[in-house]
Formats: C-alpha cells, structure tokens, sequence
C-alpha cells in the first residue's frame, strides 16, 4: 500500500538515573559513596533508504520511542546507554514539527543521519558529589527525559519528469515504454492508484527518473476522482510531461479542452507548477481519424511547435524523438504561461 502522509509522535529515551551507593569492603572503613551515573537515553535518527517509496511501514504507528538508559549501580559503575533508534524514510520525505508546522528536514539523499529527538542525559551518582568537605553525600540526581515531539512525514518523491494526465490516457503505458518497466495498464480510468516510477537511461552517464501519478479528473480540486493531492509527487519534478488521450470516436471530447483542464488543475493545487517547463504528448495517433484532433490542437497550441508530440504509446511510434527531447529538455521546453 502506498502511503505519503503519516503523523507520529516520537520521543527519544529518557537518562538513567544516578544511584546513591557506599563502598562496602572488609578492611576499608569509612569506603566512601560509590553510586554510578545513569546511562544516556537513546536517540531518535532519521535516514534516507533509497530503497523505499512509500512510508507505508510507519502507516499504523502512532508511537516510536528509543529505549531509555539503565540506571547506575554500586562500584561506580554507569548504566547502560539506552540503544539509538535509526528510522529509515524513502528520500523526499518532509519532516514536519506539528506543534510548530516548522519544516524540521527536507530528507532529499542518503547522507548520514540526522537526530530527530536527543535521548535525555543519565543522572549523577553520589559518587560524583563527593568532596574534601563533604565525604559522605546523600545526593544523586534522576536522568533527563528524552526531546519528544509530534511529527509529520510527508513523501514528496524526488523525479525528474513527472507526467500528468486524465485517468485512461496511457501514462502508465508510455511510462513502462519508456522506462521499460512493468505497471499495471487497464483500459478503464483509475488502473493507478499510486505513483509509479520508472528510469530512463540515455546513456551511461544520464539517466531520467519519470513519476507517473494518478489521472486527475476536472473537478480534481474539489476532490473529483482521486483529488489532487497526488500533485505533491510531481511539485519537485524539473519538467512536467502531459499526456493527453486523442480519442476520434468520442467525439464531445477535444484534446486541447483537456489540456486547459489539466492546466487548471494543476495552477488550482500550486500556482508555481505552472512556471514548470513542460512537454505535451499527444497519445494513441495509431487510432483511425486522430490526424484531424492532431491538427485541430497544433492550431490552437499558443506554445512552441517543438514542445508538442504525437505518439503512440501502445504501438511505440514517436517514442524516440520524445526521449531525445526529454534528454534535452532543460533547452527544449518553456514555462506555461
Ligand atoms: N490505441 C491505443 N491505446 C493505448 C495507447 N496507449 C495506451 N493505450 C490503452 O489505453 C488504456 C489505458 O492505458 P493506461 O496506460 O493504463 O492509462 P493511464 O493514463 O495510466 O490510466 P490511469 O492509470 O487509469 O490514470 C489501456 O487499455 C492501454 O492499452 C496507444 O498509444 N494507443
Ligand atoms: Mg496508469
């Protein structure tokens, strides 16, 4: 199951405390305080695992806590560290102080980890208290609870095309030809119902990391569908690819109607995707009576002719040209306007 909004409360562990305790030997007198320190609470890291795409596994946790540090004993001997707890998160995931709405990290790679909640530090022992004036003091103090916070996970995944496009018109198809993956493909609308994401590999130095999102309806602001909420998955993408379904033989639909629509949505979401460069892919031509729709979109396109395509997903035709382009996107595209 695919999941991108979690809450939890997590809270690191809390110190051990320190321990009043005397040193107790034959032939010593008077052996002095010897109680140990507590040990530190566990803390709380937070790590990205590129091998994950979803928060799924923190989907039915509501608390996460380090353990805490043992208490101190006799002989001065300190207690045990309480055992750091890593949780691992899919990169693009947001961390989000909810007390504060404060974005405390921005998890974008795999570079080391960063401490969530600091585990509380142990407590002292008698035996820290002692001194030339004072040689038997009756004094320890509690370990420090551990930072706690309540948070929010938020999976905004990390790709560098994110395609849109309403439900059926072959985003999945035209990603598994592009990428060259297996996604589910159905001709009914809905068939994803969570992002997908596939590579494209040019050459072996650079390569394309491509979302394919749900299909978004009009009306997808006003939750119609499955909402617009997908949107998030395409937010850090540098160039938006919309598809859009060429269908003859329905003939209340016109392609550049749906792309406005598209446009629509999307500036309803978050007005800055629509100063993303983008692409249009005009899909399914190997169907009868496509050329008139084709044309009818060219001349009412206000963008530039070369950032406009025409394929046939299912049939792979124009497909080549769409990844040359895609390969120089950063030249070829334009911000909507
Ligand atoms: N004739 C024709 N059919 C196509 C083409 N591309 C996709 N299809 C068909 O269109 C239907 C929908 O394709 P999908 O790739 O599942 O469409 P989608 O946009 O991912 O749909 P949702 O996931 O529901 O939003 C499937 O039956 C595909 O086989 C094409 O180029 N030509
Ligand atoms: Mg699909």
């Amino acid at each position: 199951m695919f999941v991108d909004r979690v809450t939890l409360k997590v809270s690191a562990g809390r110190g051990g405390d320190g321990v009043i305790a005397w040193r107790r030997e034959k032939f010593v007198p008077k052996g002095g305080p010897a109680g140990g320190d507590g040990g530190k609470g566990g803390s709380l890291f937070l790590q990205a695992d590129p091998e994950l795409f979803s928060l799924e596994s923190y989907r039915n946790r509501k608390l996460i806590r380090a353990r805490n540090g043992m208490p101190g004993s006799g002989s001065r001997c300190k207690g045990r560290d309480g055992e750091d707890l890593v949780l691992k998160v899919p990169p693009g995931t947001l961390v989000r102080d909810l007390s504060t709405q404060e974005i405390l990290f921005d998890i974008t790679d795999d570079r080391g980890s960063l401490c969530l909640c600091a585990g509380g530090r142990g407590g002292l022992g008698n035996s820290r208290f002692r001194s030339s004036t004072h040689q038997a003091p009756y004094r320890c103090t509690e370990g420090k609870p551990g930072e706690e916070r309540e948070i929010e996970l938020e999976l905004k995944l990390i790709a560098d095309v994110g395609l849109v496009g309403k439900p059926n018109a072959g985003k999945s198809t035209l990603l598994s030809r592009l990428a060259e993956i297996s996604v589910k493909i159905a001709p009914y609308p809905f068939t994803t119902l969570r992002p997908n994401l596939g590579r494209i590999t040019f050459d072996e130095t650079s390569s394309f990391l491509l979302a394919d999102i749900p299909g978004l309806l009009e009306g997808a602001h006003r939750n119609k569908g499955l909402g617009i909420e997908f949107l998030r998955h395409v937010e850090r993408t540098s160039l938006l690819l919309f598809v859009i379904e060429l269908s003859p033989w329905e003939e209340e639909r016109d392609p550049f109607a749906e792309f406005q629509m598209l446009r629509e949505e999307l500036g309803a979401y978050d007005p800055k995707l629509l100063e993303k460069p983008f692409l249009v892919v005009l899909n399914k031509i190997d169907q009868e009576g496509s050329e008139a729709l084709i044309s009818s979109f060219r001349a009412r396109y206000p963008f530039p002719p070369s950032t406009l395509f025409t394929v046939s997903a299912l049939e792979a035709r124009g497909l080549a040209e769409l990844k040359e382009a895609l390969h120089l996107s950063q030249q070829v595209c334009c911000p909507l306007a």
